[in-house]
């Protein structure tokens, strides 16, 4: 009889303090691993909506994303995908942990490895794999293919959990059981599965845990109405931080602390009894939208799937159509009209409408990507100013409605760079590591070419690579590429001068009057985006009427107030606010957009431009 089991013998038999420099590195090592999160709990309870400052205790966050039925369906698709998974990946898992501990096979070694690779891989690869995989298949991506690539990535994980169990398994009641008479399968149900239960469990509770909060991989394989609680909260993220998300994500953490947990208890060697509490408590939470929305799902079957830049639509725009045309509105978010391509172009996603800009509307109608638009039911399309109709890149506007237009420029802290007026300022180097730039190719190599007076629709590869000269010499100088939130940076004052889109920076500049807005005077880049509905859109009725909602006057200008970029709808101008009407940085005078020049489709060099962006991006 030995005293301890294997797997414990190893433990010291009494623990001794630690010496004092280690004990101070550990406890910063654990401060840095979780004052976020500490942060995060406690503004979840914050009654402040910008999330900054402590105003006092609430509950009232939690009580916002309850009732939010985004909120809810997303968590309800989470729990969902993450239930499938865990069935599915701990069965596949004990069964090949099992096949592994019983028959040695020929290169074990090999197989060892290629079970434990999957838990190394970057999630990107596998993301990346998976696409590709369900595309060559066919496969229309939806909840099956999230279920599919969550068994992938979680059932390595599984089978590691169940195998260590087994591995102090003893066999010899196994062939007891067979030598009085048991057959196999008896064996299994009757020895073997109970023997090795709290590993099964454990490895389920980790699959489980592992399936609910994925964001990488579930971005990738989702597409529409799959939208699962990390992929809404990332959407949430983009159309402003609010303490909704803090409760959520606090919800969210404590069912995955609770399960994990319970996993760990039951690897102990605990009782199934002894884990049951914390499983019972985690799976409440998640439970809550079925119990708080039962009809969440249901609603799914008049639906409208809006794929937009990010910072381009308020949730409350959203709302209004969802009241008007009694449907559910899914909304998308990208950030550069590339995103929006790659997505277009894997073939298999329901989108309805989606909003390029100008050289983008004229690539997807060249690859066939779009549905020609029917103006008889377009009747608000009147209200549009024509100098934003048919523009080169849609002559007739069969296939796209201007949305917003607007222009690049420069935003920045008049207090730290006193007056900017050219595209210059963004290579001085007192501001080194204070400068934003948009991630996107054609935005940051346009800026470049325009500096030194060239038309950032250059295809000629001698000018191509002086600007990328020119921006890898910048590289140093600069803090981040960033197209989602670089008015946030700027506010915060991590940034100085940032390359940007002028909504975003006109609805900081209303927050702090200490940033301002330059298009520089060497010229600078002007978009027309539009809203176009893809050929294979699933609803495009609904889509029309959407398309045709937000050229209503009241809606377009609710639009302009909202997002504070500029509006092509001529009826909408009148109802907006002097403010915003009269604001330079939302409609430049005429003399400003005359020194502006619209990004152009450039064929074949595209490829150059990506080429030498990637080489900027990685260049030290
Ligand atoms: C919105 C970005 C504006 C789009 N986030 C520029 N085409």
């Amino acid at each position: 009889m030995t005293a301890d089991p294997p797997a414990r013998s190893f433990r010291p038999k009494r623990s001794r303090p630690l010496p004092p420099p280690a004990a101070w590195v550990s406890a910063a090592v654990y401060v840095f691993l979780y004052a976020p999160l500490l942060v995060l709990v406690a503004f979840s309870f914050n009654r402040a909506r910008l999330a900054a400052r402590w105003e006092g205790f609430t509950l009232a966050w939690y009580a916002v994303a309850l009732r939010d039925q985004h909120v809810l369906a997303a968590l309800r698709n989470s729990v969902l995908v993450a239930l499938a998974t865990t069935v599915l990946a701990t069965a596949a898992g004990t069964a090949a942990a099992l096949a592994f501990h019983r028959h040695r096979f020929r290169a074990q070694g090999a197989w060892d490895a290629l079970v434990v690779i999957p838990l190394v891989l970057p999630e990107i690869v596998l993301a990346a794999s998976l696409v590709l995989l369900f595309g060559g298949l066919g496969l229309r991506l939806g909840f099956a293919t999230v279920v599919l690539a969550h068994v992938a990535f979680s059932v390595s994980y599984a089978i590691v959990v169940v195998r260590a169990r087994l591995a102090g398994f003893d066999r010899t009641l196994e062939e007891a059981a067979m030598d009085l008479g048991a057959s196999p399968w008896r064996t299994l149900r009757h020895v073997t599965l109970p023997l090795i239960a709290p590993g099964i469990l454990a490895a389920a509770l980790l699959v489980f845990a592992l399936s609910i909060d994925d964001y990488v991989v579930t971005s990738f394989v989702a597409g529409v109405g799959a939208t699962t609680l990390p992929l809404h909260i990332y959407s949430m993220v983009h159309s402003g931080l609010s303490p909704e998300i803090n409760a959520v994500s606090t919800l969210l953490l404590a069912a995955t602390v609770l399960l994990l947990f319970a996993a760990w208890r039951l690897e102990q060697g605990r009782r199934a009894r002894e884990a049951a509490v914390p499983v019972a408590l985690g799976l409440t939470l998640l439970g809550l939208p079925f119990l708080l929305a039962p009809g969440a799902m249901a609603q799914g079957d008049r639906q409208l799937n809006l794929y937009i830049w990010s910072n381009y639509i308020a949730p409350e725009t959203v709302r209004r159509f969802e009241q008007r045309v009694h449907a559910r509105v899914n909304v998308d978010f990208y950030d550069s009209n590339e995103a929006l391509l790659a997505k277009m172009q894997s073939g298999r996603v329901d989108y309805d409408v989606v909003c390029p800009s100008n050289y983008m509307v004229q690539i997807l109608v060249a690859q066939g990507l779009l549905r020609p638009l029917d103006w008889s039911v377009l009747p608000h399309g009147s209200n549009l100013d024509p100098r934003f109709l048919a523009r080169s890149f849609d002559p007739g506007n069969r296939y796209s409605v201007p949305y917003f237009w607007g222009t690049t420029g420069i935003a920045y802290r008049k207090s730290k760079v006193g007056t900017v007026d050219s595209w210059g300022a963004l290579w001085d180097p007192r501001f080194r590591g204070r400068i934003l730039m948009l991630d996107d190719a054609r935005e940051v190599f346009g800026a470049a070419l325009k500096w030194k007076g060239l038309s950032l629709n250059a295809t000629d590869p001698a000018q191509l690579a002086a600007a990328q000269r020119l921006l890898v010499a910048q590289r140093p100088l600069v803090r981040a590429y960033n197209s989602a939130s670089f008015e946030d940076v700027l506010l915060s004052g991590d940034v100085w001068l940032a390359q940007g889109w002028n909504g975003q920076f006109a609805r900081a500049m209303a927050q702090d009057a200490d940033i301002a807005y330059a298009i520089p005077r060497e010229g600078s880049s002007l978009f027309i985006d539009n809203l176009a509905i893809p050929r294979d859109a699933p609803h495009p009725d609904l889509a029309h009427a959407f398309v045709d909602f937000v050229m209503e006057p009241e809606i377009a200008a609710e639009i302009c107030r909202t997002m504070q970029y500029s509006s092509p709808n001529r009826a909408a101008v009148p109802l907006l606010p002097r403010a915003i009407r009269d604001n330079p940085a939302i409609f430049p005078p005429e003399e400003v957009v005359a020194r502006t020049e619209a990004i152009e489709d450039l064929g074949p060099a595209t490829v150059l431009y990506d080429r030498l962006w990637t080489e900027v991006k990685t260049s030290r």
